[in-house]
């Protein structure tokens, strides 16, 4: 009787684990959080003038402002990319497409991130044809008309670069795509904070890109279910 109850625990006990094995998540539970902020003198983003495409000039209230440096209170830094760029490099970016809008003749957002192989589509919201135009020197370049309603361009890169992005039509537009090899990434907002979060233990370099101000990275060290602060300042020139 003892050897058959015994042998039963003994098939559970490895049923169970067999079980948790099979259903272990790969991602960790560390955090590493903080803010982007500059001291010294930004320069002052400049009103723009879209009077020669009234239909994306009717579009704004107020006007569109230029968005190479874009401040918030407490000196933050909006659109800066924070990633992991050496340590556990997350997952692979399967099929979830990131999309780039042409809307008011401006690039929303500002700022797209993405990995090597994952889907972009790139709409134009708008009643008149834009040029885009991805400056890529490291990925292909090229550019492609998209006269309104015209089916959304379906692409994708397939190396790491910042790719500055304008329009062959429309001077004043300007994004950037940043393509990245890893899915630990965040773009802050205008109160200059990120969050990477669901992060394995580990040892880590972490990156802070800003278009203008290049980047800057420090070494941090995460343990399991651990939230690390850190900051990033950059020097703000008013160039
Ligand atoms: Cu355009």
């Amino acid at each position: 009787m003892k050897t058959k109850y015994f042998l039963l625990l003994a098939v559970i006990v490895a049923v169970s684990s067999a079980m948790v094995v099979a259903a272990a998540p790969p991602a960790g539970n560390a955090t590493i959080s903080g803010k982007v902020t500059y001291t010294g003198t930004p320069p002052k983003m400049k009103p723009i003038d879209m009077s020669k495409e009234p239909s994306c000039a009717k579009q704004h209230a107020t006007p569109v402002m230029t968005q190479n440096v874009v401040t918030g209170p407490g000196n933050a830094l909006e659109y800066v990319v924070v990633y992991i760029s050496a340590g556990d490099q997350g997952s692979t970016p399967g099929t979830k497409t990131v999309e780039y809008d042409q809307k008011g003749c401006e690039y929303i957002p500002h700022v797209a991130v993405m990995q090597p192989g994952q889907p972009l589509e790139i709409k134009n919201d708008d009643q008149t044809a834009h040029n885009i135009h991805p400056l890529a020197k490291v990925n292909q370049e090229w550019n492609k008309s998209q006269p309104p309603g015209t089916a959304p361009i379906e692409t994708k890169y397939d190396k790491p670069e910042r790719i500055p992005v304008k329009c062959n039509i429309h001077p004043w537009m300007h994004g950037y795509f940043v393509i990245v090899n890893t899915s630990h990434y965040a773009v802050t907002g205008n109160d200059g904070s990120f969050k990477l979060a669901d992060l394995p233990a580990g040892k880590y370099t972490v990156t802070a890109w800003q278009e203008q101000y290049d980047a800057q990275s420090q070494e941090v060290t995460v343990g399991a279910g651990e939230t690390k602060n850190i900051t990033f300042t950059f020097k703000a020139l008013p160039y």
